[in-house]
């Protein structure tokens, strides 16, 4: 049916510690037609950089793997990630996590929905979407982080912070990435909130967050705190940007 002209996507999955998972994770998004991968390893102490290389073997053509050095961070790999990600020929960029929180055969459901959007966020908070083993402890402060994004910065996504998201490959290389400030997850309301204010078109598709069964969180205090004032310092500084 639709396969033949399904937009042809690449998939950028930063990864720190996910031995464990990102095989099963290359396994199921090999399986889709049409969708090719980026690894993003940050010298992950345990392997995982050599192993995405191995996969990368087993699927000739279909994974690429940075290897970054130096000082480590969701936001900074997403930027190296997506420097090279629109640089390949592809319609549509998708991110998600490694850690099998988000179901690959939602991508498909995404990947479609940047037909009429420019930004797809995979949601968590609109009708349909859920999170499944989150602690309540967890939950609220997912929910509490939606909510105070939405007060200060008056984005009107339910789930601005949802790691799961396509991208229509043009809106993502008309963000400034150079003067993007957040070095961990706040990344991710930043460039939210810049495609945002350029005018990019959002919108979101329900999913099923999973809580990660293998390997550690990376949320630190540090990253807490950043997630905090970020909101603040996009508004603070809207009109420096153009
Ligand atoms: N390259 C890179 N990837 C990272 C870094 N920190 C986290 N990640 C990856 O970013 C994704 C999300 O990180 P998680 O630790 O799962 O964050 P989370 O989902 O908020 O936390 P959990 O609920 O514990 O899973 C995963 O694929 C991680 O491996 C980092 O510093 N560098
Ligand atoms: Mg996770």
């Amino acid at each position: 049916m639709t396969v033949v002209n399904a937009p042809a996507a690449l998939v950028i999955v930063p990864t720190y510690n996910e031995r464990d998972n990102l095989p099963l994770l290359v396994e199921a998004l090999m399986q889709q037609p049409r969708v090719n991968l980026l690894v993003v390893d940050d010298a992950s102490p345990d392997g995982t950089g050599d192993l995405a290389d191995d996969l990368a073997r087993r699927h000739p053509g279909r994974i690429e793997v940075m290897h970054r050095t130096g000082r480590r961070g969701l936001g900074r790999s997403y930027i190296d990630g997506i420097r090279l990600a629109i640089s390949r020929p592809v319609d549509v960029i998708c991110q998600m996590d490694a850690d099998l929180s988000h179901d690959p055969r939602q991508l498909p459901a995404l990947i479609a929905a940047a037909a009429g959007a420019d930004v797809v966020l995979g949601s968590r908070y609109i009708p349909g979407g859920g999170v499944v083993n989150w602690p309540k402890r967890r939950r609220l402060l997912s929910r509490f982080a939606n909510l105070y994004i939405r007060f200060v910065t008056r984005l009107t996504a339910r789930d601005c912070t949802t790691g799961f998201r396509c991208w229509r490959r043009a809106t993502l290389a008309a963000l400034p990435l150079d003067q993007f400030e957040s070095e961990g997850y706040s990344f991710l309301t930043e460039m939210l909130y810049v495609a945002h204010s350029l005018g990019a078109r959002i919108t979101e598709v329900p999913i099923t967050f999973v809580e990660r069964r293998q390997g550690e969180s990376k949320l630190s205090s540090g990253v807490l705190i950043e997630s905090a004032l970020t909101p603040w310092r996009l508004i603070a500084t809207k009109s420096k940007r153009r």
